[in-house]
């Protein structure tokens, strides 16, 4: 969508204007529409400027810059601010831990202007030696370097999954494709995607690559055959490989495009040893094909169970499905309800009432509004006098039919350890969430001993976002994670599968650890709009990677069975 592509921009341009040392109120306009920009559901290229300037936060000029993107595809702005700083420089402002104004103090002092005069400013002690620049900060830059790097490249899988279900529905609109779906390493959900694969059969392929590579969306065109064409978008600057195969090997591609290669290179060995032959264009015996139209085909002819795609990772799957032991991992169907998600009473955009048609629409029994507890104050914490009155609405709303909604709360795990209500407070809701969000930088010790004495509180249930990690932003807390794993097999509290996709905490394998261990899970969004309530298949593809069942995902449960449990931490005084 091109409300993204512009969102970018202007967060760059903010980026170049506080750079140049412009006023705060030109800079924060910018950064402002971005954010509006990427909570906004409907396509700005369908509307004009007028409905533009009705939208808070996106004034005349804005809404002037949007229409002149959308009609011309080029924003003359942007091209003149990036002309007047160096590529390298806009690069810079990227990197996690380092804004406009340090990069500024960096360029004028030191002469930095990429990325590699910036390692070698910091091997050469340069950069410790400006001021303002202690080792502690120095450290942080490098740390900001590593995370940068790590995903240089990679994009986030909640970001690159709408990018790909839009350009496979505009294939399917204009283009002769019979059959059409994304593969890779996105199909298996992985946290981040190198590029995004999409497989399609077509009576004519030529057409079809030729209608691909031609989409607005694309910014290069890199290869572009019969059969294939790869592209960069102008979004993100994401890689796209698109491939047409012929309807009797399509199941045969799919296999092998979804991959992992780990997988593929273990599966062709087996089928070595079964006197067959896989590849994209089927499975074989001698030169006779055997199979291919399907996926199923493979797994089959190999003696197998049909793995799923998170699972395709060579962790073992393999050996499981030709034992015909292979777990029954949870779907997103088996979702009853959502347990982390904020509303106006804390940073939340929605009203409970508009959570709980939400709700409605998704099918969900239940949600419980767990918003931030007052030492939050960024985010609002609520204070006990609001909690009186959100308790009342959530009676009230509760009263008409509808999905349940859970008195909640997302509390603070403080310093020690200890909550962020009194117990008369905490003893009220119907169910607690609590969370760190302060000391990210305490030592392993003292972040683990804070976790478990919140697992030891009879009040929690949930701990939320274990790790504190933010991919590509900011490195997970130092915390034992094995011993909170024991903490709460021993407690019987569940671990958060945080669906946010920058989260995605815990992450696979933890996750994969808890499940070993026994120790329940929710899965949940940590939703702070309407729309983030869909970010929730990104927490389910993790708990597939992690091989959850549903039985162990408190949130499959039916609301009595989710009470109970919440009553037996109560009633066992921890
Ligand atoms: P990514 O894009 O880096 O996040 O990861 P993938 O898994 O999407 O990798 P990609 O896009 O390079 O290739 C897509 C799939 O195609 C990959 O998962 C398995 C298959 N594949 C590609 N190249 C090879 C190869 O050289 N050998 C095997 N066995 N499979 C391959
Ligand atoms: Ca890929
Ligand atoms: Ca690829």
């Amino acid at each position: 969508m091109k409300n993204r592509e512009i969102a970018d921009i202007f967060d760059k341009m903010a980026n170049i204007l506080e750079f140049k040392g412009e006023m705060p109120f030109k800079v924060n306009a910018y950064r402002k529409a971005a954010q509006v920009l990427r909570g906004m559901t409907k396509d700005v290229s369908e509307m004009d400027e007028k409905g533009l300037v009705k939208i808070q936060g996106i004034g005349e000029k804005l809404a002037k810059k949007i229409v002149e993107y959308v009609t011309t595809d080029k924003l003359r702005k942007y091209e003149e601010l990036k002309k007047e700083v160096p590529e390298g420089v806009i690069e810079l402002m990227e990197i996690p831990g380092l804004g406009p104004r340090t990069v500024k103090l960096l360029y004028e002092k030191a002469g930095v202007e990429n990325i590699s005069l910036l390692k070698k400013a910091i091997d050469g002690g340069i950069l410790a030696s400006l001021p303002r620049m202690g080792d502690k900060t120095v450290e942080k830059i490098k740390r900001g370097i590593a995370l940068y790097e790590s995903m240089t490249g990679r994009t986030p899988v909640g970001e690159a999954l709408p990018i790909a279900e839009e350009l496979i529905r505009k294939v399917k609109e204009g283009a002769d494709v019979a059959r059409i779906i994304y593969a890779g390493s996105l199909r298996r959900f992985k946290e981040t995607v190198g590029d995004i694969d999409i497989l399609a059969v077509s009576e004519n392929g030529a057409k079809a690559v030729d209608f691909f590579v031609s989409l607005p969306e694309v910014k290069e065109i890199l290869a572009h055959g019969d059969t294939k064409g790869s592209v960069i978008l102008k979004e993100k600057n994401i890689q796209v490989d698109f491939r047409v195969v012929q309807r009797e090997s399509f199941g045969a591609a799919l296999q092998y495009f979804t991959g992992s290669k780990q997988h593929n290179i273990h599966l062709r060995t087996i089928a070595r040893e079964k006197g067959l032959k896989i590849s994209e264009y089927g499975i074989f015996k001698g030169s006779r094909k055997i199979g291919g139209e399907e996926e199923e085909d493979i797994y089959r002819i190999l003696g197998m169970q049909f793995i799923p795609p998170e699972m395709r990772e060579d962790r073992g799957e393999i050996e499981l499905a030709q034992k015909n032991q292979l777990p029954e991992v949870v779907d997103l169907r088996d979702i009853k309800g959502d347990l982390h998600i904020h509303s106006k009473y804390s940073d939340g955009s929605a009203t409970i009432t508009e959570l709980r048609k939400s709700a409605e629409d998704m099918g969900y029994e239940y949600i419980a509004v767990t918003d931030h507890s007052p030492s939050q104050r960024i985010a609002h914490g609520v204070s006990p006098e609001d909690l009186k009155r959100k308790l009342q609405e959530i009676r009230e709303i509760n009263q008409k039919p509808g999905p349940l909604v859970l008195y909640g709360t997302e509390v603070d795990i403080l310093k020690d350890g200890s909550l962020d209500y009194l117990e008369e407070i905490l003893k009220e809701f119907d169910i607690v969430v609590a969370a760190i969000h302060s000391g990210f930088k305490d030592s392993e010790d003292v972040m683990t001993r804070r976790v478990i004495r919140a697992i030891e509180n009879p009040y929690v249930d949930i701990i939320a976002h274990p790790t504190g990690r933010l991919i590509g932003e900011r490195e997970p807390y130092k915390v034992n994670i094995d011993a909170v794993i024991v903490a709460a097999r021993k407690h019987d509290k569940a671990l958060e599968i945080n669906s946010y996709y920058k989260r995605l905490d815990l992450n696979d394998l933890n996750v994969r650890k808890a499940v070993e261990a026994g120790v329940k899970l929710s899965i949940a969004t940590d939703a702070h709009q309407l729309d983030q309530l869909a970010f929730i298949q990104f927490g389910v593809g993790v708990a597939r990677r992690g091989w959850v069942i549903p039985d162990l995902v408190v949130n499959t449960w039916s609301f009595d069975k989710l009470r109970a449990w919440v009553l037996s931490h109560r009633k066992r005084g921890g």
